[in-house]
């Protein structure tokens, strides 16, 4: 199975990531993680980037907070499918990362998902590699069945101790 590449621009933004690896580790996923920056580290983002593809990767989620042009920095160095994750800051709620993240020119495209939506990179970066891979597959679909049986249970809860089904 190819890697998923998890890149970070701080290790402030770790706490969002362990999810992003935990849901991975869930589906038994292969990946690597590093913290390298846009703008503090940028040669080591750009080669990190520039090689992901020969070394095994398939996807590639870049997270960052603030200015984040980490996910469009890393996009414009490969062709693989790039997941940014705007991560909130100190200021602004995190609409600085998201629409630092989200609003890259057309040709250099970074799919983004929810501020601090690190359970949903993973989850999206599944879903692209589990389109050449049946077993993979089998885990969401499975998942998503057990996501719904927990709500189907709260519900069945709520129903219990309110007795509001008329
Ligand atoms: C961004 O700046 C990082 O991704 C982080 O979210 C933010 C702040 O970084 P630190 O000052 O905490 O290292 O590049």
């Amino acid at each position: 199975m190819k890697k998923v590449g998890i890149v970070m621009g701080s290790d402030s933004d770790l706490p969002i990531l362990r999810k992003t690896m935990d849901t991975l580790a869930s589906l038994d996923i292969p990946y690597e993680c590093h913290i390298y920056s846009a703008h503090r580290t940028p040669e080591e983002a750009r080669s990190f980037a520039a090689f992901a593809r020969e070394k095994g990767f398939g996807v590639i989620i870049a997270a960052a907070g603030m200015a984040a042009h980490l996910a469009g920095a890393i996009a414009a160095n490969t062709t693989l499918p790039v997941i940014g994750i705007p991560c909130k800051g100190p200021c602004l709620d995190g609409i600085d990362a998201l629409l630092s993240t989200v609003m890259m020119p057309s040709g250099i495209p970074v799919a983004t998902v929810a501020i601090n939506g690190g359970v949903n990179a993973a989850l999206l970066s599944a879903q692209i590699l589990a389109v050449e891979d049946a077993g993979l597959a089998a885990k969401l679909d499975a998942r998503r069945a057990a996501d719904a049986a927990k709500v189907l249970e709260k519900d069945a809860a709520l129903q219990a101790e309110r007795n509001t089904n008329f």
